[in-house]
């Protein structure tokens, strides 16, 4: 590799034009589209040295600002097992990123040297991008980056950020987890999706229809490929497919945090059961409008809390004992975390917010549940779990054991267990309320959130404030947290919390109470201590 040439190329196509420092922060980089052409080529040169680090595994580079609005983008890498990237290696991100055109070169030598890679070793990067226009401009320049370090590059196109996951793992394991393309994703989806779902479609009061709002974003056009390649087993309608702008007034994000129906959707018979996905399609709300007019949400709590308790019913009708835990973030609501704790009597353990974290948390058990409030979550196997069941799919002689460990796997194959998948969870919740023979009424039944406020506040310096107990305590600045406990204590069933954002510069307040208007005053008093 002659890295004059890398870098005489750098400066004269992918000028570093921006000069304030940018972070690698949970999403990865986010920026306006504009400003990040340097990033991207920059992460090509990363992406392609972590894979020669990793013996040439093959390292995935998503082009996208998930729920941002249109004129934004981003960049977040994928780690061999489709993790997120590791902590160490962000650092090494925001540290290349953030260095002058003059300096790249000896930057990228003092990596290289420092982190041991052998240069001549093979490497491999999987690029895929969401559907904003930008996009194929950012996908060059990453791959530009990959070409200039002599890395192999494979560009898929337009993905969702999930099937970029799919792709890295199944590349990864040599097709273990499926076929590393596009069409291997589908079939491995659709296949234990039609199994599961049998023929008679309809079942109690779960009927087969479907309103799907696509945020525009590359969630609305793989779900039209899905139903290219279903046999008419899930009759879904496909709004906000792509005409209007990405997340504009429309998507998971925005449904959750408006409590609003998107525009872009007919106003449907009442209780229609409603699906929004984000626009890179790794979050999923669901939603429906009563007779009354009167709106309601479905979150990523609530899909948790269906997935987890349906799943500990499938391991006793397999007859075998397997430790089954759900993750959730500060933001889950309290109300949720009763019911597992209480009802479900299923452990809970409670981690800072990011993908990351529940990831890894999730690990610990032999099926671990995790979803964040705003929709991102999925289930994770260990070995020994998937290998028991297959144990008793096979050899039980116990037939009501065999056939629920056969339906089982079917689950298993039916969920994306490299990261968050809209789809996949969606196609997951369908079968399981079609199993219940519930509408989403009946889902709601099952628990009375409490109701809750999120806050912004601008503050000088968002990092003077810094917490513990998976950002539930405040540590900093001295004496916060012990004015927000008397703040609470004025407030039945009050909780609050603080924390620096991630990916913007604000700090957040999170209140409950018992009724709305508590909530309210509740976030807004600890809001006033904030600033
Ligand atoms: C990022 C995270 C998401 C988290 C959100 C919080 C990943 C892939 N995404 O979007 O999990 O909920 O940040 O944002 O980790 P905040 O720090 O601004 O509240
Ligand atoms: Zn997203």
């Amino acid at each position: 590799v002659n890295l004059r040439t890398v870098y005489a190329f750098a400066r004269e196509m992918y000028p570093k034009r921006v000069n304030k420092d940018i972070q690698y922060g949970t999403a990865g980089f986010r920026g306006k589209a504009e400003d990040l052409d340097y990033v991207m080529y920059r992460m090509g040169l990363l992406a392609t040295l972590r894979s020669r680090q990793t013996n040439g595994q093959v390292i995935g580079v998503m082009i996208t600002a998930s729920h941002n609005p249109e004129p934004d983008n981003g960049v977040k890498l994928i780690d061999p097992k489709g993790e997120m990237l590791e902590p160490r290696w962000e650092k090494l991100a925001t540290d290349l990123v953030n260095v002058s055109d003059s300096e790249l070169e000896a930057h990228v030598t003092k990596l290289i040297a420092d982190e041991n890679i052998s240069i001549t070793q093979s490497s491999h990067v999987f690029v895929g991008m969401d559907n904003r226009y930008h996009s194929p401009r950012l996908l060059k320049a990453v791959a530009d980056g990959v070409i200039a370090l002599k890395g192999c590059v494979k560009e898929f196109g337009i993905l969702t950020t999930p099937m970029l996951h799919y792709l890295v793992v199944c590349a990864n394991t040599r097709c273990a987890y499926g076929m590393p393309t596009e069409e291997g994703y589908y079939k491995k989806l659709i296949t234990a999706f039609e199994d599961l779902r049998g023929d008679t479609l309809d079942n109690g009061n779960y009927k087969n229809l479907l309103l799907f709002d696509g945020a525009n974003g590359v969630g609305a056009r793989k779900m039209l490929q899905f139903l290219k390649r279903m046999k008419n087993s899930l009759n879904v309608n496909v709004f906000n497919s792509g005409q209007g702008k990405i997340n504009h007034e429309c998507g998971a994000d925005y449904v959750k945090v408006q409590q609003c129906a998107p525009s872009g959707m007919p106003i449907a018979e009442p209780n229609t059961r409603c699906v929004s996905v984000d626009g890179d399609a790794d979050r999923v709300m669901y939603f429906f409008t009563d007779e009354n007019g009167v709106f309601h949400l479905l979150d990523g709590d609530r899909i948790a809390t269906l997935i987890a308790g349906y799943l500990m019913d499938m391991v006793k009708e397999c007859g075998i004992e397997l430790n089954l835990g759900l993750v959730q973030t500060a933001y889950a609501n309290g109300a949720s975390t009763n019911y597992i704790v209480n009802e479900l009597q299923i452990p809970v353990s409670c981690v800072p917010t990011g993908v990351k974290h529940l990831h890894h948390k999730a690990l610990d058990y032999d099926i671990g549940v995790y979803f964040e409030a705003n929709g991102h979550g999925t289930i994770v196997f260990s070995e020994k779990a998937k290998q028991e069941i297959k144990d008793v799919a096979e050899n039980s002689e116990n037939n009501q054991h065999k056939a629920s460990a056969s339906r089982f796997l079917k689950i298993i194959d039916l969920i994306n267990e490299t990261v968050g998948d809209a789809i996949s969870d969606m196609l997951l919740v369908e079968t399981i309320l079609q199993a219940k023979g519930w509408d989403l009424k009946q889902w709601l039944a099952t628990y009375t959130d409490l109701p809750n406020l999120q806050l912004k506040v601008k503050v000088q310096d968002r990092n003077v404030i810094t917490t513990t107990d998976a950002e539930r305590v405040c540590v900093t600045p001295n004496g916060l947290q012990d004015e927000i406990n008397k703040v609470v204590a004025n407030y039945k069933k009050g909780r609050s919390f603080v924390r620096p954002s991630g990916t913007e510069d604000v700090v957040r307040v999170y209140a409950e109470a018992a009724t709305k208007d508590e909530a309210d005053r509740l976030a807004y008093e600890v809001g006033v201590l904030v600033h």
